[in-house]
């Protein structure tokens, strides 16, 4: 009797989900071009959704955000993440107010007004490393952030 009763829903319920399968695999094969570049193009989209750490696509490198703050000797981004290699730091200022961004030795350029300053480094030991602004007295001011490797 339960059975009668159950089997019913099921199978409506399997239909949908074959269906939906179908719909799916169906959009797949149109998005597959096959350009024979060895990585399954079903994985993209999900990388998609990580907007923050982009990978760039001649370089290698990942390229993370730092813009500066609206206002003040600061970045409006003081922790950032990312994978061991070459990363590439990117900081917009949209300050009258110059700043650049900086890491080690490595500064990039002063900027203002909307002014892109980006340096590429390599680190290829996990840790925690100290981005900063190299103009002077911003890095005291407190114009620094946190780098960590992994
Ligand atoms: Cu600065």
């Amino acid at each position: 009797m339960s059975t009668r009763v159950g089997l019913k829903p099921l199978l409506m319920i399997l239909m949908l989900v074959l269906s939906l399968g179908l719909l799916v695999a169906g959009c797949g094969d149109d998005d597959d071009g096959d350009s024979g570049s060895g990585e399954t193009t079903t994985e993209a989209p999900a990388d998609a959704g990580a907007t923050d750490a982009d990978t760039d696509a001649d370089a290698g490198a990942t390229v993370i955000d730092i813009p500066a703050a609206e206002t003040g000797l600061a970045f409006a981004v003081t922790e950032v993440t990312a994978p061991a290699g070459e990363i590439t730091l990117r900081s917009v200022n949209d300050q009258s107010v110059p700043h650049n961004i900086a890491y080690e030795d490595t500064l990039g350029e002063v900027v203002t007004d909307g002014g892109v300053s980006e340096i590429t480094v390599t680190i290829t030991e996990p840790g925690t490393y100290e981005y900063y602004c190299s103009v002077p007295g911003h890095r005291e001011a407190g114009m620094v952030g946190t780098l960590t490797v992994e």
